[in-house]
C-alpha cells in the first residue's frame, strides 16, 4: 500500500543557466537555458519537476512566460483543489479539463511524482518498471559555424564514449555537411534532426541524405503533417523518426498506422508527462517500434526523469540523454556523468533521484511565485 501525498502548496521558480556552448537549430540559437521548475510542497516531503518549455514558442506552441501563467492561473490551482493525491496518475485526471499545455502539465506531474515517491520511499525508475540500471547515451550536436568546428566537437563527444551522434540540419546546411561528417566518420552511428524545417518539395535533399547510411532522419517536415511524412517515408530506406509530431500515444498510433515513421523520439514534456511517455513506450514495445528518449537541454531535475524513462524495456535506442557537462559549466543537481563506455547510471535514490542544490538554485534563480489553492 502506498500513502497519498498531502499536497499543500506549489512554488514556481524560473532559473537561467549559461550553456557551455551556444545550441543552434533550424529554430535559432540558445546561449542560456531558461526553465521553470515546480516545487511540490507535501509537508514532510517536497518534490521537483522541470518544464521543458523554451523562452520562445518555436519548438512547441508553449513558451516559458505562457507556462508561468498557465500554471498559476489554471493548472496549479486545479491540482491543489482536489485534496490529497492518491498517486501520480491522479495528476493527469485532475488536469484533463485543460486542453493542451502539455509541457506545463508534465512539470506538475513530475513534481508530484517526485514528492509522492519520496513520501513512499520509492524510486522513479523502479516505479515505472525500469529494465536496466544504466542507459545508452547519444548526443545532439547543434549547427556549427564551420565544418572544422563541427568535426572537432563531434570528435570530442566520440572520445567521451557517446554511442550515437545527431546532427542538426537546416536548409542550406544539410547534405554537404552530413556527407563530410560521414566521410570523416564512416562507422559512427549518425542521425540528423531537421526540426520540421523542410517541405515535401525537398525530397531531393532527403534522397541525398538517404545515401549516407544514417540511423534515422528526425522530424523532416511540418509537425502537423503525418500524411506527407508517410509519403516521404515510403520513398526512403532510412527510417524517419518523429519528434514534434507525436504529442500523445494517440498520435503515436496514428503515425505508425499511416507509416509516417519507423522510430519515435519520446519526450515527457512534449507528450504531457512521464506517464504518457511510458504509455508510448508500452505501445511501441507491443508494435516492435524502436523508441528513444529525447531531451530539451534539461537541467538535472528534468534529466533525472528522462534517464528513468530511458531505462524502460521498450526503449531500444541511445537517447539524447547526455552528461551535464555537455550542457552546463555547473548543473543544478549533482552532475549526470557519461562513462567511457557511453552509458549513464539511472538515478536510484528516492523520488526522481536528484535534487537541486540550494546554493546553485539561488544563484540561478530569476523569479519565483507561489500558487494558492482555490
Ligand atoms: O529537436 O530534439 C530536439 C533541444 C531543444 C529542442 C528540441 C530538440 C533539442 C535537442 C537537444 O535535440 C537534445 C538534448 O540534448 O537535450
Ligand atoms: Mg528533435
Amino acid at each position: 500500500m502506498t500513502e497519498p501525498l498531502n499536497l499543500r502548496a506549489l512554488e514556481l521558480v524560473e532559473v537561467a543557466l549559461p550553456l557551455v556552448r551556444p545550441f543552434r537549430t533550424s529554430f535559432g540559437e540558445e546561449t542560456v537555458k531558461r526553465a521553470i521548475l515546480v516545487r511540490a510542497d507535501g509537508g514532510d516531503v517536497e518534490g521537483w519537476g522541470e518544464c521543458a518549455a523554451s523562452a520562445e514558442p518555436r519548438y512547441s506552441e508553449e513558451w516559458l512566460d505562457g507556462v508561468w501563467l498557465a500554471l498559476r492561473e489554471h493548472l496549479g490551482r486545479a491540482l491543489l483543489a482536489g485534496g490529497a493525491i492518491s498517486d501520480p496518475e491522479e495528476v493527469g485526471h485532475r488536469l484533463a479539463w485543460v486542453r493542451g499545455h502539455r509541457m506545463a502539465k508534465a512539470a506538475l506531474e513530475a513534481a508530484v511524482a517526485d514528492a509522492w515517491l519520496r513520501a513512499n520511499g520509492l524510486n522513479l525508475a523502479e516505479y515505472l518498471g525500469a529494465a536496466r540500471d544504466r542507459v545508452s547515451c547519444g548526443v545532439s550536436v547543434g549547427i556549427a559555424a564551420t565544418l572544422d568546428e563541427l568535426l572537432e566537437e563531434v570528435h570530442g563527444y566520440l572520445a567521451r564514449g557517446y554511442r550515437r551522434v545527431k546532427l542538426k540540419i537546416e536548409r542550406g546546411r544539410d547534405v554537404e555537411v552530413v556527407r563530410a561528417v560521414r566521410a570523416a566518420l564512416p562507422d559512427t552511428p549518425l542521425s540528423v534532426d531537421a526540426n520540421a524545417a523542410y517541405s515535401p518539395a525537398d525530397v531531393p535533399v532527403f534522397e541525398a541524405l538517404d545515401e549516407l547510411g544514417l540511423v534515422m532522419i528526425e522530424q523532416p517536415l511540418d509537425h502537423e503533417d503525418l500524411v506527407e511524412h508517410a509519403r516521404l517515408q515510403s520513398r526512403l530506406r532510412t527510417s524517419i523518426c518523429l519528434d514534434e509530431s507525436i504529442r500523445s500515444v494517440r498520435d503515436a498510433a496514428a503515425a505508425v498506422e499511416l507509416g509516417a515513421c519507423r522510430i519515435i523520439n519520446i519526450k515527457p514534456g512534449r507528450v504531457g508527462g512521464l506517464l504518457e511517455a511510458r504509455r508510448i513506450q508500452d505501445f511501441a514495445r507491443l508494435q516492435g517500434i524502436p523508441v528513444w528518449i529525447g531531451g530539451m537541454l534539461e537541467t538535472g531535475v528534468g534529466r533525472a526523469v528522462n534517464v528513468a524513462l530511458a531505462a524502460l524495456p521498450g526503449v531500444t535506442m541511445p537517447g539524447d540523454t547526455s552528461a551535464s557537462d555537455r550542457y552546463f559549466p555547473e548543473d543544478l543537481t549533482a552532475p549526470f556523468v557519461v562513462d567511457p563506455d557511453g552509458t549513464m547510471a539511472v538515478p536510484s535514490g528516492p523520488g526522481i533521484g536528484a535534487t537541486p542544490h540550494p546554493g546553485r538554485l539561488e544563484r540561478c534563480r530569476v523569479r519565483s511565485a507561489g500558487v494558492a489553492g482555490f
